[in-house]
């Protein structure tokens, strides 16, 4: 009897483990798909929203992989509510089809706003966009450059209201 009840519970316990192992690794796989998707909340937030562009200053660069890609939004300082022209340049990338910035703010759905680049010259591209007002008073906002099969590089800055 002793003995059977112990492999038994032995039994039990290598399930339990098991079914617990199971189920961490399910939040682990989901945790990732959530941190790594447009919306993620969490740890990834202070990272993707510490700003680093000056845009009042002038031309910002960021570079991801191959990819460098410079941004100068004018007119200085840059603010929200008006025309802005948005200069783009690439290095490292010569992308088939023409790049485009996704406009938002870390941590927020403020709607699509997007804007479309034509070329200029090599590597150089623009187009104009309109940064709106918050209603929350943050002033943070991102430009997102897409190079289509490139990747993408993310410029965070603040603006004035
Ligand atoms: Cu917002």
């Amino acid at each position: 009897m002793k003995p059977s009840i112990l492999t038994g519970g032995k039994q039990l316990y290598f399930a339990t483990k098991r079914v617990l192992k199971i189920i961490s690794l399910f939040f682990i796989l989901t945790g990732l798909l959530v941190f790594d998707g447009p919306l993620a909340p969490g740890p990834a937030l202070a990272a993707e929203s510490t700003v680093n562009c000056d845009a009042h200053k002038g031309v910002c660069s960021q570079s991801s992989g191959d990819l460098t890609v410079s941004l100068e939004i004018t007119p200085r300082p840059v603010k929200a509510m008006q025309d802005l022209v948005f200069k783009v340049s690439i290095e490292g990338a010569s992308p088939a089809k023409h790049p485009h910035i996704d406009l938002g703010m870390p941590a927020m759905k403020m709607g699509p706003n997007q804007v479309w680049l034509k070329p200029t010259g090599p590597g150089t591209y623009e187009g104009t966009g309109v940064i709106v007002r918050c209603p929350s008073g943050k002033r943070t906002w991102f430009a997102n450059v897409i190079v289509p099969e490139s990747g993408e590089v993310k410029f965070i800055f603040n603006v004035i209201y």
